[in-house]
Formats: structure tokens, sequence, C-alpha cells
């Protein structure tokens, strides 16, 4: 991806630089970007996570229609966010997104109704028998996914229910009202989120295809044994592209892998999706290292190309500068597609380039 400059840019199209006109020199280049390209190939959206912060590169990025027609809340409509107290809803961090979307003309993922982690003490340590632990999550949904009803093109409903080993993970619901707070959860989202909003089951290390991809699976399944609504599995793919510290030995699996684990739940009737993609290394940055990302990169591009059923692509941020994970994992990082400097990575050519040799016939 080499863009002209300004000047070449403008002479291209009879306008000299002295011309008083307010130019895009991305908007000049011929060259599609990510979300461009993905959408002309009939798919729905490429995302970003999106913080609104006092940064003009990094959201003029997320602004353009070049590269993302999607956004997710990173933070802003968790439940400590919207819900601090009992009954007291706080929605000035999410209304901006939505406010955001609107201007720019993004679709909103919304995330996430009921997750055991950015889950304020007063639900956690509530102590709240079974019948009171389901009217608190009825009203937080009620006014949670009803203030942005059918605003939102998909919302995680249930997040991250699961252990490794694919056991249920003892959250506050599940130790308070069994498995039954998965159908339960998606039962009320269906009542409030409006009927435009698709319902999503969204968890991590899914990709591997291990015992976790099968627990998945098996909400899956529950959730449609009960009748309710659920209509997709996020794969968030948190993914590296060496064995690090953090990653137990994993690395993103290969293409066929990808695709045959998307298939575990598009061959179920529902759509797939990649929701919070980024590929971490240990630091710092080689030449070597970022050839590697971009190959995992494009891997898993490639095996949502492969399942019709796989809606879109969100990766978890744009720039190294804000990601989440030296925070975290103190010493890999270097994940998304722009470098601290907003450098598009060989990562981003990567990904581009598989989207641009889709053949949708
Ligand atoms: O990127 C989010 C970061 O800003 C928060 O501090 C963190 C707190 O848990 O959550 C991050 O996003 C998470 C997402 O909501 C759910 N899946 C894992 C993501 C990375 O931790």
């Amino acid at each position: 991806m080499h863009l002209p400059s300004i000047t070449a840019a403008l002479a291209l199209i009879g306008l000299s630089a002295a011309t008083p006109v307010d130019l895009d020199a991305r908007t000049l280049s011929k060259d599609k970007g990510l979300a461009q390209s993905w959408t002309s190939k009939g798919r729905q959206y490429i995302g970003t996570a999106l913080t609104i912060r006092d940064d003009s590169v990094e959201q003029g990025i997320i602004k353009s229609p070049t590269d993302f027609n999607s956004i997710t809340p990173e933070n802003a409509m968790k439940w400590e966010s919207t819900e601090p107290s009992r009954n007291n809803f706080t929605f000035a961090g999410a209304d901006a997104i939505i406010d955001f979307a609107d201007k720019y003309k993004k679709e909103v993922r919304c995330h996430t109704l009921v997750w055991h982690s950015q889950l304020p003490a007063w639900v956690s340590e509530g102590n709240f028998d079974n019948k009171t632990l389901i009217s608190i999550m009825e009203n937080h949904i009620k006014n949670v996914a009803g203030r942005y009803k059918n605003k939102c093109t998909h919302w995680d409903v249930v997040n991250e229910a699961l252990e490794e080993d694919g056991t249920y993970r003892n959250s506050v619901f599940y130790k308070t009202i069994g498995e039954a707070f998965i159908p339960i959860s998606f039962r009320l989202a269906a009542k409030y989120a409006g009927s435009k909003t698709k319902l999503y089951y969204n968890d991590y290390n899914l990709e591997y295809g291990s015992a976790k991809a099968l627990g998945a699976q098996r909400i899956l399944k529950l959730v449609q044994s009960y009748g309710v609504q659920i209509d997709g599995v996020g794969l968030q793919a948190h993914l590296t592209s060496e064995s690090t510290a953090s990653s137990g030995g994993g690395v993103t699996p290969d293409t066929d892998t990808l695709t045959r684990v998307l298939r575990l739940y598009a061959d179920l009737g529902v759509e797939v999706a990649y929701t919070e993609l980024d590929v971490r290394f240990t630091t710092p940055v080689t030449k070597e290292k970022l050839k590697a990302q971009a190959d995992a990169y494009a891997r898993v591009t490639q095996s949502c190309i492969n399942v019709k059923s796989c809606v879109g692509i969100t990766i978890w941020g744009v720039s190294d500068k804000y990601s989440w994970i030296p925070g975290v994992f103190k010493t890999e990082g270097a994940a998304l597609l722009w470098d601290e400097q907003f450098n598009k990575k060989p990562a981003y050519d990567s990904m581009l380039k598989r989207i641009q040799k889709f053949d949708k016939s």
C-alpha cells in the first residue's frame, strides 16, 4: 500500500497543491482499504474497538470509511460503566459511542451484557438468590439493550462463560442460577435489544478447536434447545504469532483448523465472526516477527473468507500505542495493524491482500 504524495495525487486529478481544497490523501488513492474491500466482496464489516480519546490520528483512521465500517465499544457498555450501582444507570460513555457511530456511519457491535469481569462488586458480591439475580439481569438488559434498541447490529449477550477445559466458569451467574443463566440472558436480550440486532455468545481461545471450542458449541445447542434466539458465535481471537509466556504453547492455528472451528458453529445455522482480533508476540519487534504476525493475520482472514456465514472481523484497536496487551502481558505486545507511530505494519498489507484476492463467486 503506497499512497501517492498529496502533490502527485492532486496532479493526477488536475489540481495543483496551491488549489484551496480540503483533500485527504486516502480518498485520492485508488486502493481500497480493509472495510471497503471486504464489503465489496459481499461481506458485512471490518471493525475496530473504539475508545474515544484525544488522538486525531487514531480517531481519524476509525472515522474514515476506508478501513473500518464497524466499531465495538472497548469498555463503555460494560456493566461497571453502565450500572455502577444498583439501578443507577450512567450512559454518557456509551451514548458518545453511539453518536460517533451515527456521525461516521459505522455499525456497532455492542459489548457486553452478561460477563463476570468488569462487573461491579454490588453484583458479584451481592449474595443474591436466584430470583433476585435474574431480576437484576433483566433490569440491566432492559435498560442497556433497551436504550440502544436496534442501534446495535450485534450484541455480545454472554461473554466468556467457559473455562479452558470447556466446563462452565464459576461466575456469580453460574453459581447462583446454573447454566440456565445463558438461555435466560438470551431470552432477555431478545426481548429488549430489537429485532434488527443479532445476539452472540462470545469467548476467547475457541480458535484452537479444543475442549473450549466444543463448550461453545454446547452453549449454542443449549440456547437453541430452549427455543431461544441466538444468532452467532464470536471468536475473540486474542492470538499469538509465536509461543509466548502467556500463550501456553499456543500459536495461531493453520487456516484449515481455523476454518473447521468456524464451521462448528456455522453448521448449526448461525453466523460467526472474529470479534477482538489481535496477534501478539514477545517484544522487541523484529522483521521476522512482523512477518510471522502478518502470516497469522492472513490465516485468520482466509478462514473467515472460507466460511460464508463469517460476517466480519473486528480488530481490538488500531495502533500498538493503545493496545491492552503490554499492560497485562508485560513482555508481549505489538499485536495490531498500525505501530505506535501509526505506520501500517506488514500485517495490514497481508490482511488487505487476502481480502483483495477473495473471489466471491
Ligand atoms: O481492551 C479492554 C481493556 O481496555 C480493559 O482494561 C479490559 C478489562 O478487562 O478489557 C479489555 O477488553 C477485553 C474484552 O472486553 C473482552 N475480551 C478480552 C478483552 C481484552 O482483555
